[in-house]
C-alpha cells in the first residue's frame, strides 16, 4: 500500500511564564485535533523567550512546566514530536542564513517589536528585532505546510512567507511557502482589565489575565473583577467590547453558540454570568492541572518524550539545512 504522506504542522509557545487562558484558547487548544490529520511538530520556544530578561531558574521551570502542559492539553508524543527548540542547533543556524534574507526595514517595522520595545525600552536587544526570523528559521526548517497561531502571530507569519519566497527566487526553490491556520474562534482573547488589549502572559497586572496555573477561587475573583461595558445586558457586538470578551471566553469553554449564551443570560445581570463564565472555565482548567502535576511528577518521561522528539526533529532539520548550505554555495565538511 501506498504510504500517505501527510502535511507538516509546526507551532511553539515561549516559556516566558505562566500560560494563559489566551494561549489555550487561541493557540494550544488546537493543536490537538492536527494531529489526527497532520504531521505535527509542537516546540518550547526557549530561544525566542530570551529576547526579554530571564531568571535562568525560572526559565528552566518555565520550559519542563509547558512540556508538560502540552501533553496535558492533549498533544501526544505517540503521535507529534514534542521537543524544546534549543535541543535542535539547526534553529539557530538556519536563523543566520535567513538574517542575510531578511532587511532591517521589515523588522523595524513588525508591531510586536514595536510593542516589546515599548514594554522594555531598557532592553532593546537585536534578537528582540530577530525575532521574527528566528521564527521564521523554526517554521520553514521542517518544510512546515501549516502554523496554527492566534491573529497576533500573523504579521511574523507573512514575514515567514516572504523569507521563503526570496530565498526561493534567489536560489531556486527550497522552502515549503506556510500558510497560516487561525482558529475561527478564540483568535484573541482579551484583557479583563482592557479589552482594548489582547490577554497577554506577562501583563504586569495579574487581575488582567487567566493563567492556566490559577486555582477555582482566583478564577472567580478575577473574573468578578473583570470590567464590563456601561448597560447591563449580556450581548455580543462591537459596542459591547468587555462582555463581548467574557461571551467568547464562556462559548469556547462551555461549548455552546453566543446565541443561546444570549438566550441563557436574557434579563439576567452581569454577576451572575460572571459566575457562570467561570464555572465554564474551571471545569476546562483544573483537569489539565491535574494532569500537568501528575506529569511533572514523573521526569523520566518527560525526558524520553524529549528525546524523541528532538530526535525526529533534528534528523528533518538537518535534511533542510544542508540542502540550504548547499544551494547557497557552503562547501560541505568532509567526513
Ligand atoms: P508574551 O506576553 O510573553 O508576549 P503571549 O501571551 O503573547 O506572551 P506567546 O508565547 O507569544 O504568548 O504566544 C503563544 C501563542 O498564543 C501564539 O500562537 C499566540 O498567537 C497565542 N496567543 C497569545 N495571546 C493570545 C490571546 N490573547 N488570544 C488568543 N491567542 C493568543
Ligand atoms: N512567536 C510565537 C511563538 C513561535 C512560533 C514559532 C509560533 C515561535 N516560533 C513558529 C508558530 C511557529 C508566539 O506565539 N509569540
Amino acid at each position: 500500500m501506498d504510504e500517505v504522506i501527510k502535511k507538516r504542522v509546526f507551532s511553539g509557545v515561549q516559556p516566558t511564564g505562566k500560560v494563559t487562558l489566551g494561549n489555550y484558547l487561541g493557540a494550544i487548544r488546537n493543536w490537538k485535533p492536527l494531529q489526527e490529520e497532520y504531521d505535527c511538530l509542537y516546540c518550547v520556544v526557549d530561544l525566542h523567550s530570551l529576547t526579554v530578561t530571564q531568571v535562568p531558574a525560572e526559565l528552566r521551570k518555565n520550559t519542563m512546566d509547558l512540556v508538560a502542559l502540552y501533553i496535558a492539553c492533549g498533544i501526544d508524543p505517540s503521535k507529534s514530536a514534542l521537543f524544546i527548540q534549543s535541543h535542535v542547533h539547526e534553529h539557530a543556524e538556519l536563523a543566520w542564513i535567513l538574517d542575510t534574507i531578511a532587511y532591517v526595514g521589515e523588522l523595524n517595522r513588525m508591531t510586536q517589536f514595536k510593542d516589546k520595545s515599548r514594554k522594555h525600552a531598557d532592553n532593546i536587544n537585536m534578537g528582540l528585532m530577530n525575532y521574527p526570523v528566528l521564527m521564521a528559521s523554526d517554521i520553514l526548517l521542517y518544510q512546515t505546510d501549516v502554523v496554527p497561531v492566534g491573529k497576533d502571530q500573523v504579521q511574523h507569519l507573512e514575514l515567514a512567507r516572504d523569507i521563503a519566497q526570496r530565498f526561493n527566487a534567489r536560489y531556486s526553490d527550497t522552502f515549503v511557502v506556510p500558510e497560516g491556520l487561525l482558529s475561527k474562534s478564540g483568535q484573541s482573547i482579551k484583557s479583563l482589565q482592557d479589552p482594548g488589549a489582547k490577554m497577554s502572559k506577562s501583563d504586569p497586572n495579574d487581575n488582567a489575565l487567566i493563567s492556566l496555573t490559577d486555582d477555582a477561587d482566583t478564577i472567580r475573583r478575577k473574573l468578578r473583577r473583570a470590567v464590563t461595558d456601561s448597560d447591563t445586558c449580556v450581548r455580543h457586538g462591537a459596542d459591547k467590547p468587555a462582555i463581548t470578551n467574557l461571551l467568547n471566553i464562556y462559548t469556547l469553554c462551555s461549548g455552546l453558540s453566543i446565541a443561546d449564551a444570549e438566550k441563557t443570560f436574557e434579563g439576567k445581570g452581569y454577576g451572575e454570568f460572571k459566575d457562570a463564565v467561570a464555572d465554564a472555565v474551571i471545569s476546562v482548567v483544573e483537569p489539565i492541572q491535574a494532569e500537568q502535576k501528575r506529569l511533572l511528577r514523573d521526569k523520566a518521561y518527560l525526558e524520553s518524550v524529549l528525546k524523541q522528539g528532538a530526535d525526529k526533529a533534528s534528523y528533518l532539520a538537518q535534511k533542510t539545512l544542508s540542502k540550504v548550505y548547499r544551494k547557497i554555495g557552503l562547501i560541505p565538511r568532509i567526513r
